[in-house]
């Protein structure tokens, strides 16, 4: 039988790590494991035994006067499904537009990165933006992908063995808000270059961004880089645009983070008394995404009553918009320097290879 070697960080904190060795039957793997990689012993690191934290973080939230919850909560199952719904939208310009200016820039990437990288995906999800690197890099030491979703993870992971035999894939399960250590690969890596696609540090306040940043220059170490994917300011009548589909999907996805806390919390919001509003908050430089009450009403979790007015908002995510400047300058404050900044002809997004220094 295989035996698999997870790492498990019990807190999400910075790791002490515990080893377990455990077999296809065991009770840590139920329901998502022995399918995926029977075939092909993967070590998982496993950092995400974090469910009482995140639980913290929600109640926490529910006490502020803004009452807000965490946007990682998005991405449960369905939520992961919405969410590539929404790349595919027309509204929503991001990704198409990242993926453009990727296919038109790969080769000035990768002439920034050299060969034996080790290739480090933060928010991996199903590692489909990965794969114009991985086509295009010479001998790639590793590849890591870390996701807060694990059944992703390894439905990932299958899906580029296939195509990449020779390629060493270590998925990480990890909430990468935490700082988590990097798997130590026993091939010689000359290079690390984290990837951070889709605008996600959008999500973070800029404070939280420049910490984040600085952690990641850290894992890299003085030379390492950062392939990240920002999001720029633009016309509030596009950006609005993008958070408010008409077909309802991002509606749907901001919605279903009620759904996704009854089902793995155990709490009784009723979804449908809810709704989506989101809006470009010109001041702030971010899109706000919110769910409002519609009538006087208490949701329980874990014993706990939250009460909630008619009118009354969640803020479930921000997601910032930069200019150039403004990045560069909170990069430069994380320990890197903007090498490059690929942009597409309207000026809508933006690709940046940052090196640490
Ligand atoms: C995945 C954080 C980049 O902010 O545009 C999409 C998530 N929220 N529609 C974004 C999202 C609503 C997305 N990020």
């Amino acid at each position: 039988m295989d035996v698999y070697r997870i790492y498990i960080n019990k807190r999400g904190g910075p790791c002490s790590r515990h080893i377990l060795r455990i077999t296809e039957d065991s009770p840590q793997l139920r329901g998502f494991m022995h399918q995926t990689i029977t075939k092909n012993p993967t070590i998982v690191v496993d950092l995400l035994a974090d469910t009482n934290n995140t639980l913290l973080q929600i109640t926490h939230g529910l006490q502020k006067d803004q009452k807000e919850l965490p946007c990682k909560l998005f991405y449960d199952e369905r939520g992961s499904k919405l969410f590539e719904r929404i790349c595919r939208l027309h509204e929503y310009y991001p990704t198409r537009t990242e993926t453009a200016i990727m296919q038109q820039n790969v080769h000035d990437v990768v002439d920034l990165v050299g060969h034996g990288a080790m290739l480090i995906e933060y928010g991996s999800g199903s590692s489909s933006k990965v794969r114009i690197l991985l086509d295009h890099l010479p001998e790639v030491a590793a590849y890591v992908p870390v996701d807060i979703s694990k059944e992703q993870l390894f439905m990932a992971a299958q899906g580029l063995k296939r195509d990449y035999a020779e390629l060493e894939i270590i998925p990480v399960s990890a909430d990468y808000n935490n700082l988590f250590e990097l798997p130590i690969i026993g091939k010689k890596v000359f290079h690390k270059l984290a990837y951070f696609p889709g605008s996600t540090i959008g999500n973070f306040y800029p404070i939280q961004a420049i910490d984040f940043m600085r952690n990641i220059a850290d894992v890299v170490g003085p030379g390492g880089g950062l392939l990240i994917g920002t999001d720029l300011q633009k016309d509030t009548k596009v950006l609005n645009k993008a958070y408010n589909d008409r077909a309802g999907v991002t509606a749907a996805f901001n919605l279903n983070m009620l759904i996704h806390i009854n089902a793995e919390f155990g709490a009784d919001f009723n979804v449908d008394q809810f709704k989506h509003f989101a809006f470009y908050n010109e001041e702030l430089g971010r899109i706000e995404m919110h769910l409002i009450s519609q009538a006087n009403q208490t949701a329980h979790i874990v014993g706990e009553a939250f009460n909630f007015k008619e009118g009354e908002s969640i803020l479930t995510e921000v997601s910032y918009k930069y200019t150039l400047e403004g990045f560069a300058e909170m990069a430069y404050e994380a320990g890197f320097v903007v090498i490059e900044a690929w942009v597409d002809p309207k000026n809508y997004f933006s690709v940046q290879n940052l090196i640490a220094r």
